[in-house]
């Protein structure tokens, strides 16, 4: 893609909280993606209840695995750690949010054929909260997608309204925006992506989406990765189900901030503490670490 085709990119993504691209991301790599997301559903098979790698839907066997998620992919298979870690969806990510780039998490949500469940509208920063709203999700649709499979739909523009309460009427997280608030969503204009295998999103956190049950006899798996400028920091420490992967944190591209602003005040900034380097104030001060 040439420096004004991703200009394009960059300011539909600024205007709209997404984009949809058929192209980006080659049949060798969707090949190798699907490749190893066949063999993580065999080992689905004979995995225990409660196994972490998988989200299994309730009459998931053995003989007939039905799988909702694979939860963090790049911690197993190095394909989608060598994808989004320093892949395409690291450069699409750095088009997007300039050259400094953290990795936060990713997950494989397969919408199995035949009823694969569907994702109710929801915005993703109230999942996950960080210091600034840059983070963003890359997906990439490893089977054809059409209409009756549960297309991820966007709704345009939501990324700059209001940041909704996934709260239910009794005050219970659902994940979900409550039926009673969804009028303020605008979702009726709700743009929904389909394409050939490959096909690629990216969505801002803020942005409302969500998707229909997969009601096809064929597969809908939409690998997910989100990421941040360097400088956001989340503030929970959570990923997907509550969890994030070895790699979360990772600087992928560019450099760590000297400097980060917060609450309009802009301070030096720390080492990366995550990658373990923190020993104690005393050796630090003492200069036995440095
Ligand atoms: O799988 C989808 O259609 C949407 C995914 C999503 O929004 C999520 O997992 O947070």
């Amino acid at each position: 893609m040439s420096p004004r085709e991703f200009d394009t990119l960059l300011e539909a993504y600024e205007r709209d909280g997404f984009i949809g691209l058929q192209t980006f991301v080659d049949a060798g790599w969707v090949a190798r993606l699907n490749t190893a997301m066949h063999r993580l559903i065999d080992e689905s098979r004979s995995a225990e209840p409660g196994d972490p790698r998988f989200d299994p839907e309730p009459d998931h066997s053995s003989e007939a695995p039905r799988l909702r998620r694979i939860n963090s992919p790049v911690d197993l298979d190095p394909t989608f750690a060598d994808f989004a870690l320093d892949g395409p969806a690291t450069d699409l990510a750095v088009e997007l949010l300039g050259p400094d780039v953290r990795f936060h998490h990713s997950k494989l949500n397969i919408k199995w054929s035949d009823g694969g469940e569907e994702v109710k509208w929801h915005q993703d920063i109230q999942f996950w909260p960080h210091t600034d709203f840059s983070p963003l999700t890359i997906g990439i649709y490893l089977e054809a997608v059409d209409g009756e499979m549960g297309p991820m739909g966007i709704v345009p523009g939501s990324h700059r309204g209001e940041l909704f309460d996934l709260r239910d009427d009794d005050g219970r997280w659902s994940g979900a925006i409550r039926d009673g608030d969804l009028h303020r969503a605008d979702t009726d204009a709700a743009v929904y992506i389909t394409g050939p295998a490959g096909t690629t999103t990216a969505h801002n956190c803020c942005a409302v989406h969500g998707s229909a049950p997969n009601r096809s006899p064929r597969m809908r798996p939409l690998l997910l990765q989100s990421y941040s400028r360097a400088d956001s920091y989340p503030l929970l420490g959570v990923g997907t189900n509550g969890k994030v992967g070895q790699s979360a944190h990772t600087l992928v591209r560019g450099s760590a901030p000297e400097r980060l602003t917060i609450e309009g005040r802009t301070m030096p900034a720390a080492p990366d503490w995550y990658k373990g380097a923190y020993t104690s104030i005393f050796a630090h001060q003492q200069a036995d670490n440095r």
